[in-house]
């Protein structure tokens, strides 16, 4: 296990980190061995109204916020960009600290961040208005001007992507904002304020409120000071957040919600590349992935061929520690852990055919059972020897060596295989689109795969769901590629590729995942209100 050290565990508040006004703390756990990291403090409505009236204050007219050029707005952000790099390290291993993906991969995740800070940086100064050539001897110009304190939830499955993808563009367009991390992932965004305030941006510009959803995730929500709230997360917390929006003040709202995304192979395709692509789409981040593409449509011409690769890949899937090279890591909680394992359940009991996988992933970590030897005599092994406890094989060649040599063992005896929240890559064939695992987000490491045989069964089967977020089509024919595209209803649709998201390029969802956009031109809009100005504009002299 590598060592990290946990520097911020208070509340982020007016640049200044506090204890929560109830002094109470929750603990976030490390979920390779299901043991408390540390305590962080917890926010509750006392303390975002605190925060709410941090971000107002920095949000006056006269502020150094508001009175700040916007150029210098975006300098801000790009050096907060440069320090998150110079960082990157040290946030990624924190971050497989408290979420448990491969370090590697949250490091990459430090650097797409920060891609969206310096894309963000760069919009800060070009936010234009019109000039309207109204009716009237008036001239009519539009000022786009930021919408106030934004309050922001985010979820634990990209904590640093996450919180850059929702303060760029509120910084950029010179709001403020009150954020609420996720229960299991408060760390990072704590080690994100720090270099905020590193980057010299005013107090109150940005407060981070760990806590939970209920307490202070619904206080935001509430909240009459907070004029817009930014969501990622739950449909059902979702819909929770547009009502709660819509009562103490009517809030701007965007929610970016969950997924059931399909991904179309067509008989043309390579069924190599096919597998592997619709692999990665399945499996990305252990399958919690807001738009994974869960759903496998796969033609009748290749299906049997592709069903083998698909499940060959899976079993190659390397799942384990996940600050050595894997490519998995454990889910996020015992929540989600079982969430996902009774799914598998469901898959097998519904009758789809189960190639890969299909149960926790046992043979991940270190542990050894805590073992106790009777009746020892002196001249065995276990005897004499003193156990290196830091190396497992060695240990466990022991407590065989103590079995062998006939001591009595009363507890333990072998390897723990029930620590961590690991599971199997696994993969469902011949599923039907009234199957449960069909027709509910998993968010964990399962992939199903469906038979079809016709591009418009595989349209209306592909939009047979309440979501929409995102949608594949892999095939070497481009009139099948862009009509896939055209009809499908999905926020984002990739051709031969998969989840490929970057900050240029606006990601949302249609029907129940959500509404609006974030990322590219479009996700600023969200943080801009357009006030028009008409002035009396005489076309001859008075
Ligand atoms: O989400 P929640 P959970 C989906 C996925 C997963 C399911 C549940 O299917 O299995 O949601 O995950 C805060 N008022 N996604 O329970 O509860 C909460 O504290 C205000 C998809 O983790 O929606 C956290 O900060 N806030 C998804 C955030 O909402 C509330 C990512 C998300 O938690 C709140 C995560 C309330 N009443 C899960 N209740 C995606 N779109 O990427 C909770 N929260």
């Amino acid at each position: 296990m590598v060592k990290v050290d946990v520097k911020y565990t208070k509340l982020f508040i007016n640049n200044e980190w506090v204890d929560a006004v109830s002094k109470k703390t929750f603990p976030t756990i490390n979920p390779q061995n299901e043991t408390v990291i540390v305590q962080v403090a917890e926010a509750d409505k006392a303390d975002v109204d605190l925060a709410v009236a941090a971000a107002k204050k920095a949000f006056h007219r006269y502020s150094e916020w508001r009175t700040m050029d916007a150029s210098q707005r975006g300098l801000l952000m790009l050096k907060l960009a440069d320090l998150m790099e110079s960082q990157a390290r040290y946030l990624a291993e924190l971050e497989t600290l408290d979420c448990g993906k491969p370090v590697k991969v949250a490091e990459g995740e430090v650097y797409f961040a920060a891609s969206v800070l310096r894309y963000y940086a760069g919009k800060a100064d070009k936010i234009l208005g019109n000039t309207i050539p109204a009716d009237g001897e008036v001239l009519s110009m539009t000022l786009k001007e930021p919408v106030g304190v934004c309050g922001q939830i985010i979820p634990w499955n990209y904590p640093i992507p996450m919180m850059l993808w929702k303060i760029s563009p509120a910084l950029a367009a010179g709001c403020t904002i009150v954020l609420k991390p996720a229960e299991q992932t408060p760390l990072t965004a704590l080690a994100v304020a720090a270099l905020i305030k590193e980057a010299g941006f005013p107090p109150g510009v940005v407060n981070v409120l760990p806590g939970y959803g209920p307490t202070a995730g619904a206080a935001i929500t509430h909240h009459p000071d907070v004029d817009k709230v930014a969501f990622t997360g739950s449909t059902e917390v979702g819909r929770m957040i547009m009502g709660a929006a819509s009562v103490a003040n009517l809030k701007r709202v965007t929610l970016e919600l969950g997924g059931k995304s399909p991904l179309v192979v067509f008989n043309d395709a390579d069924v190599e590349k096919a597998a592997q692509i619709a692999h990665a789409a399945a499996f990305e981040n252990a399958g919690q992935c807001c738009c994974a593409g869960t759903r496998t449509y796969v033609q009748a011409g290749i299906y049997d061929q592709f069903v083998s690769k698909a499940a060959d890949i899976a079993k190659q899937r390397s799942v384990g520690n996940p600050f050595d090279d894997v490519q998995q890591g454990p889910q996020i909680d015992k929540e989600m852990y079982t969430k996902v394992l009774d799914y598998i359940k469901a898959g097998k009991e519904s009758g789809a055919r189960c190639v890969a996988g299909g149960d926790r992933a046992a043979d991940v970590g270190y542990y050894v059972q805590p073992t106790v030897f009777a009746d020892v005599q002196d001249d065995m092994k276990i005897a004499r020897e003193e156990i290196d406890k830091e190396m497992y094989t060695k240990v466990l060649d022991y407590i065989k060596a103590g079995k062998e040599s006939g001591a009595r063992c009363v507890a333990g005896g072998d390897r723990a295989a029930d620590v961590g929240y690991y599971v199997q890559p696994t993969v469902f064939a011949d599923v039907q689109d009234d199957m449960k695992i069909a027709r509910e987000e998993i968010f964990g490491p399962v992939q199903s795969i469906f038979k079809f045989e016709t591009f418009d069964e595989a349209v209306d089967r592909a939009n047979d769901t309440n979501y929409g977020l995102g949608a594949g089509v892999i095939t070497n024919d481009i009139t099948t590629a862009m009509a896939f595209a055209r009809h499908v209803r999905a926020g984002s649709v990739w051709i031969n590729i998969y989840n490929h998201v970057t900050s240029q390029t606006p990601f949302g969802g249609f029907k129940d995942s959500g509404m609006g956009r974030e990322l590219g031109e479009e996700g600023i809009n969200n943080y801009l209100e357009v006030k028009t100005i008409t002035m009396s504009f005489p076309k001859r002299p008075l």
